[in-house]
């Protein structure tokens, strides 16, 4: 497949206006008519029309209503000499969605009709201009059988419907808003809603409707709650209003994404739509909410205003990844619920973002160059994207971010613009800004790959009473980046004396301020300083960096115990375990965690004030993926004994404070998922697997068997799901018959049964049992490759969720791997290529790890007819 640049980007020599598409839907063979108002696009050189098209079968092609000669040249379709003047273009053609595995364009699932067209998933349904810029008005009328299709939707209203002959029916639906058509939805089926209707602050009424299949009724009250709190929020927050009289959401099962922004008829993947308390978690719960956000929030931060071209993807992607964390937080409420929300976010930062900025397939947040767009939906995309967002908020300040969002709504409702736009936008909105004064360099985050390393060095000097703060910045070379120039790296910090206390940074007294980091070595002086200060540097992780403060252990305790901001409090209890596991792992030796840091966890866990969610954040290990991070050469075993045995000695060390805190942390009556409930739920939950790891190393059979009691007991998920990873994870007695249990009591549920492949697939290794049973489950009568939650839940979760199990000594990981990416591909190009990058890393493995893994890559990448999608990836991690 061809390299596709950011900078060939060229305007289409056509626009199409105007869309009237007819659909006569049948699983074997679907009819598409499609009938487009085209102009010529005078502002480019003529040229011929080229269409893409995918895995059609064309019928005619009539210009202005006669036939025309074109040809088919590769995937494109040809026309050579279409007219100056505007012109009425129909083309007709058929497909078989029933056969449509990829999942994107039109396919079946569960007996019923769903599309997906990001990024390129239009062609496939019919001939089109399919790119982000050309945005048409559709009117779609859609024609089924009435028995098997009673449902038919598609965007925007729906204008007329009506029975026709032979049991058939139909409907037109008209979307006023001249959309792409990576936008462009239809849904067809046996399907019921839950529906609500709603007034916002403007008096308009709107009606708000979740489909469903039968019997998934009463699972959609939590993402139906969660619509309304987003059309709230935004209309509060950006000052943003549902611009449809009608929003619906539909579920389905199988689905290559989280959940699709359609205009109007935003389509889920069941997993992130679905809740009762009986089959989801708390973090379904969390996550459900905010990706119900998401795709409401895209409504004007991708459909209003969208892409110019898939390089500006993180354009909508980064600012409604940043939407929905701050809609989270500000759901969350208190600050401590808020810093939590931030905890997790950059959790998920550092385990699937910071490992891909320095892995083969390192790239920009504005890419340059791609060979499959798939490919880059990604953790750089999105959540680094979004950081880069926070950053523009940072600098220019809650209040100046607001305006700038309503300058480029002003400036480019209704267009498709890019990444440059947004950033003229924001600073033209903060004349005189930190923002505006740099923006030229602060847009080298949409070039640069890599993260930057940012280290601090603090002097005091006692006599002159200044405190010199010495800031340096560098970021690492990237595969075709070698040479980086400075970031613009907002720095919040504050100063603590020895005791804890803060300490003004000027004459003004000001305890908190943005420091701006844009040279590659600073100095910044603080003057009247008494005694050596601990600087709290990064505060809310301001910046997407990794910080090298060279703080002490006694420093970090400080900061732990004292810091006015939770999530450097936070980070300091990961530094000091984190410190302890390097050092281990530096030296080769054992694992032996402090007595200060034992006592300050102990501190943690009894903490009077703090709350649970985030005792639980402060007392969980950093992951071994972010622990990967810190080395040059990783050794997915060493590291993997070093948590286990951090672990084991966090469970015996504090076993009667896990006692305690299980017990405090019961919750009487029914079962919400708000953040203080879930916050208990978690810590309890931490208590009862550190409990029954400590169990299963003295003997004791107390621990395990109320493991086993709360798992049968449970009222809820979160509880039941807890009790069984309290046994599965430390490899109890119980864990099988809790496995066969849980198993039966849900078979019929297939996103729990996703928990129970997901569950076993990322158990600790112990002497590769764990890798022996997620190979033996993949001949589970259960398991499938053609539904990607299924795949995901045990392939994901071997190949890239447990390091421990997959990376073995004798490559059989790697064997299975290569096997499962190959399988994969002939089924779902998309699906294979996300678990082909389980070796994105490969380069950076210790040996045997490093031959052994870098052979499958080649022996996949040898493979003369993969997708275009696993090539690029395979092909990258060779180069
Ligand atoms: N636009 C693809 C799915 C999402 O990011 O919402
Ligand atoms: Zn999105």
């Amino acid at each position: 497949a061809p390299l596709i640049q950011r900078l060939d980007y060229q305007q289409p020599p056509y626009w199409i206006r105007k869309v009237d598409l007819t659909f006569d839907l049948d699983p074997a063979k679907t009819l598409v008519t499609s009938k487009m108002q085209v102009e010529r696009n005078t502002a480019v050189p003529h040229g011929p029309l080229r269409l893409h098209g995918e895995e059609l079968n064309l019928l005619r092609v009539l210009i202005n209503g006669a036939g025309v000669s074109f040809r088919q040249e590769g995937a494109e379709l040809v026309i050579d000499n279409p007219p100056d003047e505007d012109f009425a273009f129909e083309i007709r053609n058929t497909l078989c969605p029933e056969k449509n595995t990829a999942l994107s364009g039109l396919y079946t699932s569960g007996g019923s009709f769903f599309t997906q067209c990001e990024a390129e998933g239009f062609r496939r349904i019919t001939y089109f201009l399919d790119r982000p810029d050309v945005m048409a008005v559709y009117t779609v009328t859609l024609r089924a059988d009435k028995a098997r299709f009673p449902v038919l939707l598609s965007n925007g209203n729906l204008t007329r419907s009506g029975d026709l002959d032979n049991g058939k029916h139909f409907a037109v639906w008209d979307d006023p808003f001249p959309k792409p058509s990576y936008l462009f939805a239809v849904v067809a089926g046996d399907l019921v809603a839950r529906e609500q209707r709603v007034r916002t602050r403007a008096g308009k009424d709107h009606l708000l409707q979740v489909y469903v299949r039968r019997g998934d009724l009463e699972k959609t009250e939590h993402a139906m709650n969660s619509l309304i709190a987003s059309m709230v929020w935004d209309e509060a927050r950006f000052g943003l209003p549902l611009d449809l009289e009608r929003f619906m959401v539909v579920g389905v099962s199988d689905f290559n994404m989280g959940a699709m922004e359609n205009k109007g008829l935003n389509i889920f993947n069941t997993s992130a739509l679905l809740a009762s308390p009986a089959t989801a978690t708390d973090a379904d719960f969390a996550r459900i909410e905010s990706i119900v956000a998401h795709e409401y929030f895209h409504n004007w931060t991708g459909n209003r205003v969208t892409c110019r071209d898939w390089f500006q993807l993180s354009l909508k992607e980064g600012l409604t990844v940043f939407r929905d964390q701050e809609f989270s937080m500000d759901m969350a409420g208190t600050p401590s619920a808020r810093a939590v929300c931030r905890i997790q976010d950059v959790r998920q930062l550092r385990a699937l973002q910071f490992p891909e900025d320095s892995g083969a397939m390192a790239h920009p947040v504005r890419p340059d160059s791609y060979s499959e767009i798939n490919n880059f939906y990604t953790a750089t995309v999105y959540e680094k994207g979004s950081e880069v967002v926070r950053m523009y908020q940072t600098l220019v300040g809650r209040a100046g971010f607001e305006a700038g969002m309503k300058l480029y709504f002003e400036r480019h409702d209704g267009q498709a613009v890019t990444c440059d736009d947004f950033a003229q936008a924001i600073a033209d909105a903060n004349p005189g800004s930190a923002l505006d004064t740099r923006l030229d360099a602060f847009k080298r985050w949409y070039g640069q790959a890599g993260t930057p390393r940012v280290k601090a060095h603090g002097e005091h000097d006692a006599a002159a009473r200044t405190y010199t703060l010495r800031l340096s910045q560098q970021t690492p070379a990237t595969p075709g980046q070698t040479d980086k120039q400075p970031q613009v790296i907002p720095i919040v910090m504050g100063l603590l004396d020895r005791h804890g206390m803060p300490l003004p940074l000027d004459a003004d007294g000001k305890k908190e301020q943005v420091l701006v980091l844009d040279q590659s070595e600073q100095t910044v002086v603080f003057q009247n300083i008494d005694s050596e200060p601990v600087p709290s540097l990064l505060r809310g992780f301001s910046a997407p960096v990794v910080l090298d403060d060279g703080l002490s252990d006694a420093a970090l305790l400080v900061l732990m115990r004292h810091d006015s901001d939770p999530f450097n409090r936070w980070e300091a209890g990961q530094r000091l375990a984190l410190n302890r596991i390097l050092a281990a792992l530096r030296a080769g030796q054992p694992l032996q965690l402090s007595n200060a840091f034992i006592e300050a966890m102990r501190g943690v866990l009894n903490h009077a004030e703090l709350d649970p969610a985030f005792k639980e954040l402060a007392l969980t290990l950093p992951g071994e993926s972010y622990i990967a991070e810190q080395l040059d050469v990783v050794d997915p075993q060493a590291i993997h004994a070093a948590v286990i045995a951090a672990q084991q000695q966090l469970a015996a060390a504090l076993r009667d404070d896990w006692i305690a805190a299980f017990e405090a942390h019961q919750i009487a009556g029914g079962y919400t998922p708000d953040p203080v409930s879930s916050g208990k739920r978690a810590l309890a939950n931490l208590a009862l697997s550190m409990l029954v790891l400590d169990a299963q190393a003295t003997g004791d059979t107390v621990w395990p068997g109320k493991a086993y009691q709360r798992f049968k007991d449970a009222s809820n998920m979160t509880d039941r799901l807890g009790a069984l990873a309290a046994l599965v994870n430390a490899g109890s007695s119980l864990a099988a018959p809790a496995l066969e249990r849980f198993h039966a009591l849900f078979k019929d549920d297939a996103l729990v049964i996703d928990k129970w492949f997901s569950l076993q697939a990322r158990a600790p290794e112990v002497e590769g049992r764990v890798f022996a049973r997620a190979k033996a489950l993949t001949k589970h009568a259960d398991f499938t490759l053609k539904n990607p939650n299924r795949a995901r839940s045990l392939l994901a979760s071997l190949c890239m969720f447990n390091p421990a199990a997959f990376h073995r000594a004798d490559a059989a990981g790697y064997v299975f791997w290569a096997e499962q990416v190959l399988a994969i591909d002939a089924i779902n190009p998309q699906l294979a290529s996300r678990i082909a990058r389980a070796m994105d890393r490969w380069a950076v493995l210790a040996e045997p790890y490093r031959s052994a893994a870098r052979e499958a890559v080649a022996r996949v990448a040898a493979k003369p007819d993969l997708s275009a999608d696993v090539r690029e990836i395979v092909e990258r991690a060779l180069a």
